[in-house]
């Protein structure tokens, strides 16, 4: 079941929903300046040079392209235009938005760090991916690498989450780590039989909203309109030391030394400087 609550209250989060159940938070970021500013134009007129990651989801395979903003832009103006399904549109997806253009942080109003560990909290703004969608683009069914928890901001746009729990993630066709075959949205039984014993929920975070998931849960999400929207990924001790036992299920190598670096961080403070050199690659990492 999907926790809804209209005020935000740390203290109720960290004890009852922090790495165990997924919550919505209603209009909790309507009052930041980015909630009326950030739109296309915003981001044509003041960050065209910004270097952003585009994924197209393909059926059966994901391609990766680097270009400027301004090109992304110009690039969505095609595909719209087009006349394609805009599933298969180009996505700026999983980009280091804060570190890349720090101006930005200045539309953030009142962050909630003090529900995030020390080392994210202290520094939230370059833990943070960026996304910006098309109307009707997807993101497949799969957890987060890491198996991170995941605090999603929704500032333009409303996002349609299809949820389903790590539990059930057998019965979902996983292909190679985090990917799964299976399209929640409009399961083939035929092809996927087992996906008949998976419960799934789906919840629409709208502008404004803020959501949380638990470590492991199997998301896919389609923009019901033009979207932006970040996340920050993070660790708290219990669930870095968690994902060692994933290991013999294919974790793969660099997912093993990211969630050791997050690990140590949280434990030692005094190295966290050195061990954030090491671990920012993971936020320009395609998986
Ligand atoms: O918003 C999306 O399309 C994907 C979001 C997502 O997968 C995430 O925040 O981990
Ligand atoms: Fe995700």
């Amino acid at each position: 079941m999907i926790v809804e609550r209209d005020k935000f209250d740390a203290a109720e989060f960290k004890k009852s929903f922090l790495n165990r159940q997924t919550v919505l938070y209603s209009a909790h970021l309507q009052s930041w300046p980015a909630f009326e500013k950030w739109d296309v134009e915003y981001f044509a007129d003041n960050y065209s040079e910004v270097p952003v990651v585009v994924k197209t989801f393909a059926t059966n395979d994901l391609k990766v392209e680097y270009m400027s903003m301004s090109s992304y832009l110009k690039r969505v103006a095609q595909f719209k235009s087009s006349g394609v399904k805009g599933e298969f549109g180009p996505y700026c997806h999983d980009i280091p938005i804060f570190v890349l253009a720090n101006q930005l942080v200045e539309d953030i109003g009142e962050f909630p760090c003090e529900i995030l560990p020390r080392w994210y909290g202290q520094d939230w703004s370059r833990y943070v991916q960026f996304f910006m969608s098309v109307k009707d683009a997807v993101t497949p069914l799969h957890f987060d690498t890491l198996m991170t928890s995941n605090l999603f901001f929704q500032i333009k746009g409303t996002k349609r989450f299809t949820i389903i729990k790590p539990k059930d993630g057998k019965y979902c066709y996983r292909k190679g780590w985090r990917w799964f075959d299976v399209d929640p949205e409009s399961p083939d039984f035929d092809k996927h039989p087992n996906f008949k014993n998976v419960t799934i929920e789906t919840v629409d975070v709208k502008a404004g909203d803020m959501f949380y998931m638990p470590p492991g849960t199997l998301h896919h999400v389609r923009s019901l309109d033009d979207c932006i929207s970040f996340n920050v990924d993070f660790h708290t001790v219990s669930s870095a030391l968690k994902t060692f036992l994933y290991i013999p299920n294919g974790m793969p190598r660099e997912n093993v030394t990211y969630n050791y670096l997050s690990l140590r961080a949280l434990l030692f403070k005094a190295e966290s400087d050195k061990l954030y050199k090491r671990y920012k690659s993971y936020l320009s990492y395609v998986s």
